[in-house]
């Protein structure tokens, strides 16, 4: 989670905001939101208290560590802890002290796009837990664990995916990548995932929503970002956050609205695009599951769900896949 720097993360960067805008309706990829300051942002909206989904997973994490080690344990006893993208770990770092204190044999391994977030997440790791063993990888998911793969295929791997970072894919996407993961993990080797369930929509919509337009602000720093790293002249003040939840199909859809027609430049792609008066540019996806859509997606993409852990309001869940 960094700001673009080589030249062909910007070259992406630049074709993928092309193929968005050329779109109908307009789309921009949300997961272009993480550079330094929409990472700030992020920290700034896990401490909202219209955002209930980081409270709930530490919930599970403060109070069931124990009967999560013995489902792990269960299963292997001396595993790779492996984290898709581990953020500033602090919930992770819940489950690791409770493993720790249990004498627990295993290394944690965090994977990260980000050299310099891995760099800072291993120091304050390694002061907080000196008897850690940490091996981080810097690089794309699949093809470290894949190396992982070939290099320890005789260590259990317990893969982490946690923060309801799934619900940021469509489902069809979400089977795919669950796919691409169980194919780069070994037979009984564990994913562990934080899922967002399906609940009252009010409370759904109000956590994307949030009366003190810190989500806006979340939004609308993309097209910050678009403006500095691709020359180009969005007025930010003419673009509206608009936040919406379907109970059909259970997804939070976040937009920026156009608030009047107007024409925007965009000097790195050389190219103006024209917006209507009220044109919405598609944002994000955050699907929200029911336990039945859970087992459908473990389903078809090569795993069992070994166990579900929930927080006290059934808001959200852990949970526990098995390779098969
Ligand atoms: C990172 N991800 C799980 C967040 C979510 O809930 O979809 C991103 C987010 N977008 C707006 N608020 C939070």
């Amino acid at each position: 989670m960094t700001t673009t720097s080589t030249k062909t993360e910007l070259q992406s960067f630049a074709e993928d905001v092309r193929s968005g805008l050329e779109s109908s309706p307009k789309s921009l990829s949300s997961k272009y939101f993480y550079d330094d300051e929409g990472s700030r942002i992020f920290q700034e909206i896990m401490k909202l208290p219209e955002y209930y989904l980081t409270r709930c997973e530490s919930e599970i994490f403060q109070r069931q560590a124990a009967e999560i080690y013995d489902a792990f344990k269960h299963e292997n006893a001396s595993f790779d802890l492996i984290e898709l993208g581990p953020g500033d770990g602090s919930k992770t770092a819940l489950l690791i002290d409770h493993f720790l204190k249990q004498s627990a044999d295993f290394t944690y391994v965090p994977i990260d796009i980000s050299a310099e977030a891995l760099r800072l997440l291993s120091e304050h790791f390694q002061a907080k837990f000196p008897d850690l063993i940490i091996k981080e990888k810097n690089g794309d998911y699949f093809r470290v664990l894949e190396t992982l793969k070939e290099t320890s295929a005789e260590r259990t791997k317990i893969v982490f995916f946690l923060g309801s970072n799934i619900g940021n894919f469509r489902r069809d996407e979400s089977i795919e990548f669950f796919q691409r993961l169980s194919s780069a993990m070994s037979k009984d080797d564990l994913l562990f995932i934080g899922v967002d369930l399906q609940k009252d929509p009010r409370v759904i919509l109000r956590a994307y929503d949030d009366p003190s337009g810190v989500t806006s602000e979340f939004n609308l720093n993309l097209l910050k970002r678009i403006n500095r790293e691709l020359d180009a002249n969005f007025a930010i003040e003419n673009f509206m956050h608009y936040a919406s939840y379907h109970p059909t199909d259970g997804a939070a859809r976040s937009y920026l609205i156009s608030r009047e027609r107007q024409t925007v430049k965009i000097g790195a792609l050389g190219q103006s695009f024209d917006f209507a008066q009220w044109e919405p540019i598609y944002m994000e996806i955050s699907q929200k599951y029911t336990l039945g859509m859970l087992e459908e997606l473990a389903e078809k993409s090569g795993f069992r769900i070994v166990k579900n852990f929930f927080d006290s309001k059934k808001y959200y869940t852990n949970s526990l896949w098995k390779a098969v």
